[in-house]
């Protein structure tokens, strides 16, 4: 799967220092006597070392996406994934901390410019060592954030807006992501044991000539929003975001370990959360069993009924929305 954000590694401020190092190792020096020499050479290594730690930090904060102007899924998913105010404020920890190197090492190079004794500009490179070393571990919880940060925004998918999306939803362990295996081409991990799935996985299809998207989502249990994690939270932002048809998938069997009237419980109150969306409710692992009898029954596993959920659920997507009130007749 492709994920929508290309953000390059974050370095450990372990790291950092030893890229500005091993650069500083290599300057040279010119001038005519030795203390000309000394000095140019100690000019060169202080610049070659700050060079590297603030391109370091400037890639992670300028690869970072633009949090303000951020579609309301990825916004919402950022908020859910790291807290949007706790990244801004490490990503301006990291602007700081460039923003010091920079004056440390101008510093530096003012105290080398003017020192008449080798010993002094020695001791100069040292302090600025030094002082961009405390800078450096100063941020480097910044820099672990970040990593965690963009390690899981890697993990999300790009949704085409252009596209109607199905999003699949449900009490853990009842089928969802083999249901998404099973009419597109992605591949969410599916196991016998509930969330399995704790990202949003992005598939597609096409029926008639026309692409979907159908999205699996981490299951969810019933209980109020106020006291669900941070798994849970993701689905209810793809639903809020991203869902044009909410097939909600039900396990009538028992096997899933979740009681068929929590699940219900929990179709009901997906159903007053997002009233304006429309829903398929569907009962899945039909080849294990009968169902309640109320409703469509498919099998994720074997595909049985799968071909007709598709046609109802793009025929739902496709079918024109109901006529608006005309302008100056309503109430
Ligand atoms: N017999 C049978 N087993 C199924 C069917 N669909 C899914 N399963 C099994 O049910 C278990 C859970 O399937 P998943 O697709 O991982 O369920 P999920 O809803 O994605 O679970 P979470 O990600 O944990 O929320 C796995 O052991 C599947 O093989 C089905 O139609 N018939
Ligand atoms: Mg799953």
């Amino acid at each position: 799967m492709v994920g929508v954000f290309r953000l390059p590694p974050v370095p450990t401020a372990a790291e950092l220092l030893d890229r500005g190092f091993r650069a500083s190792r290599k300057a040279k020096g010119t001038g005519r006597t030795a203390h000309d020499r000394a000095r140019s050479r100690a000019l060169q290594s202080i610049g070659a070392f700050g060079k590297p730690i603030r391109t370091g930090l400037q890639r992670v904060y300028t690869s970072f996406p633009s949090i303000d102007t951020l579609p309301p899924f990825y916004r919402e998913l950022l908020e859910v994934i790291a807290g949007i105010d706790e990244t801004k404020q490490n990503l301006g920890s990291l602007r700081w901390a460039r923003e010091q190197v920079l004056k440390r090492t101008q510093d530096a190079r003012r105290t080398i410019r003017a020192s008449g004794f080798k010993e002094e500009i020695d001791r100069a490179s040292r302090a600025l060592h030094g002082r961009v070393a405390s800078v450096l571990r100063a941020i480097d919880s910044s820099l672990t954030f970040l990593r965690k940060v963009r390690g899981d925004l890697r993990l999300v998918p790009g949704v085409d807006p252009d596209l109607r999306t199905i999003v699949i939803a449900g009490s853990p362990n009842v089928g969802k992501s083999q249901l998404v295996q099973t009419l597109s081409q992605a591949r969410p991990t599916v196991a016998t044991y509930p969330f399995t799935t704790q990202d949003l996985a992005l598939g597609h299809f096409t029926l008639g000539g026309r692409r979907f998207q159908v999205m699996d989502t981490p299951g969810l249990l019933d209980r109020p929003v106020s006291s669900r994690n941070q798994v849970e939270r993701k689905a209810l932002v793809a639903l809020r975001h991203v869902a044009d048809l909410i097939v909600f998938l039900l396990d009538p069997t028992g096997t899933s370990g979740y009681p068929l009237e929590d699940q219900e419980a929990l179709l009901s109150d997906l159903h007053s959360t997002f009233p304006a969306t429309p829903f398929l409710e569907v009962e899945n692992k039909a080849d294990l069993g009968p169902g309640t009898g109320t409703r469509r029954r498919i099998s994720a596993l074997t595909g049985r009924g799968v071909d007709r959920l598709l046609r109802e659920a793009v025929q739902a997507l496709t079918s024109p929305a109901p006529a608006s009130v005309p302008r100056g007749r309503a109430g």
